[in-house]
């Protein structure tokens, strides 16, 4: 094979794995669940289900193919920006039975324009470019469609064997000197628009944990009275904190056995070890300063999980520039939770960080704005509409991602107060340049 037909056995290889996700998602529930609203917060997954199909549509049979609409009078409905979550399901949406045809038909012209794409010459067609945005955006549909997966009430239908156990206990943090690296990626070809471009930045010394804050980490928050200690949080943090009457990370209950959590319909212990999920941004703030710390800014974290200070260059994961394996992150809707910390040693970066990549999303303190040299890329309703808005970056990806979507420069966004996502965190500290000389 030539590097072309290399290049469109890969895009064929992720679309397809994009698809059986869709098609497991929708179809593990029944058409009443599949139309229903299982919170405010989140579409009906058979919208989820035909806007995955309508941007495929409007990108690569419109766009890059240059052919007829499919379904032209159904743009509205799927426009992310013209209806709010919660009015979804009011919507004359396209049924379950339609909204499938749909999606297949689309994909079936898809596979003729892909075979007859030259994989370059425009730059949306450039490496394939939009093939993979199409990829990346229906596996991102597919978190969004587990995580109401798991706001859904009612028998579980969804089952995975349990992640790896943990290989050694990981604990305390790393020290990292100053630096001067390069942030985002202006040659990772799939990469999205506010990955790019590639800049140099200059982070201060800092300390960042080696794992995510475990379950037990943030129990001990709890019983210290962390959610009772209105210092601990931030003016805002703290007014959500009373107004939304938080407690306890979402999911988790407590009764006379102790505390347990919900995991797509099925109640299970808490495991101690595992990365504490479905905490909002004011509540891992809260513990970081509980802990003395605080949370690491987007640049500390893409450092901690890019920089190879020995070789003095950015890679594209902490292992390095090898795409993801099942043997080093915890990706792909394999296990449907967060593995122990330290389950995957093969995964950790050259300072010795484990697990930046996977388990769980983790919450920075970074608003989402564009790198120097931001370019629209190709739309502005992807990234650039919500530099500026009330979002927090989050990083690295969590069992939900696939691995097409989540890269060491791959930026996720939301509002501070969300918690359905499987969201996480891990501390960062202030540290002195002595404390670095002292630390080697
Ligand atoms: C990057 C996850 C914030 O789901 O809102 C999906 C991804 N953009 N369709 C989102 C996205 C357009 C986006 N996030
Ligand atoms: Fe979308």
């Amino acid at each position: 094979m030539n590097d072309t037909e290399l290049l469109r056995s890969k895009l064929e290889q992720v679309l397809v794995r994009s698809r059986a996700r869709t098609d497991a998602l929708s179809g593990s529930v029944d058409d009443q669940d599949l139309i229903a609203q299982h919170s405010p917060l989140m579409s009906p997954l058979v919208w989820d289900l035909a806007h995955i199909g309508n941007q495929e549509e409007l990108w690569l049979v419109r766009d890059l193919g240059g052919r007829e609409p499919v379904r032209a009078d159904i743009d509205q409905l799927y426009d992310a920006f013209q209806h709010a979550r919660s009015a979804r399901p009011e919507l004359p949406l396209l049924s379950p039975l339609e909204a499938r045809r749909y999606v297949g038909t689309v994909r079936d012209k898809v596979w003729d324009i892909l075979d007859s794409s030259p994989l370059r010459g425009r730059r949306l067609e450039e490496d394939g470019f939009a093939f993979a945005m199409i990829a990346q955006h229906e596996q991102q549909h597919d978190e969004t469609m587990l995580a109401t997966h798991q706001l859904r009430t009612g028998p579980a239908v969804l089952d995975a064997p349990a992640p790896p156990r943990s290989a050694r206990e990981v604990g305390g943090e790393i020290l990292f000197a100053a630096a001067d690296f390069t942030m985002g990626t202006s040659t990772d070809p799939w990469a999205l628009d506010n990955e790019r471009p590639a800049h140099r930045v200059h982070v201060q010394a800092f300390a960042l944990d080696a794992a995510p804050v475990t379950n037990e980490q943030y129990l001990a928050f709890i019983y210290d009275g962390g959610y009772c200690r209105s210092e601990l949080w931030s003016e805002r943090g703290w007014a959500h904190r009373v107004e939304a009457g938080l407690v306890a990370p979402q999911f988790w209950e407590r009764d006379h056995d102790g505390w347990s959590r919900r995991r797509f319909g099925v109640r299970a212990p808490l495991r101690p070890a595992q990365p504490v999920m479905h905490v909002c941004y004011f509540e891992a703030e809260a513990y970081a300063r509980w802990a003395g710390k605080r949370l690491p800014t987007e640049t500390e974290w893409e450092c901690a999980a890019r920089y190879d200070a020995t070789s003095d260059r950015s890679r594209r994961f902490p292992w390095g520039d090898d795409d993801p394996a099942d043997h080093l992150a915890n990706l792909g809707q394999q296990y449907l939770e967060p593995a122990d910390v330290g389950a995957y040693p093969d995964g950790v970066s050259p300072a010795g960080v484990h697990q930046l990549i996977g388990d769980v999303w983790e919450w920075t303190s970074s608003d989402f704005t564009p790198y120097a040299g931001f370019q629209v890329f190709p739309y502005a309703e992807y990234s650039q509409v919500f530099f500026g808005g009330d979002y927090k970056v989050l990083r690295g990806g969590s069992f939900g991602t696939d691995a097409v979507a989540c890269r060491g420069t791959f930026r996720n966004w939301d509002h501070p107060i969300r918690r359905q996502i499987f969201s996480g965190f891990r501390c960062a500290r202030d540290v002195s340049p002595d404390e670095i000389g002292a630390g080697n």
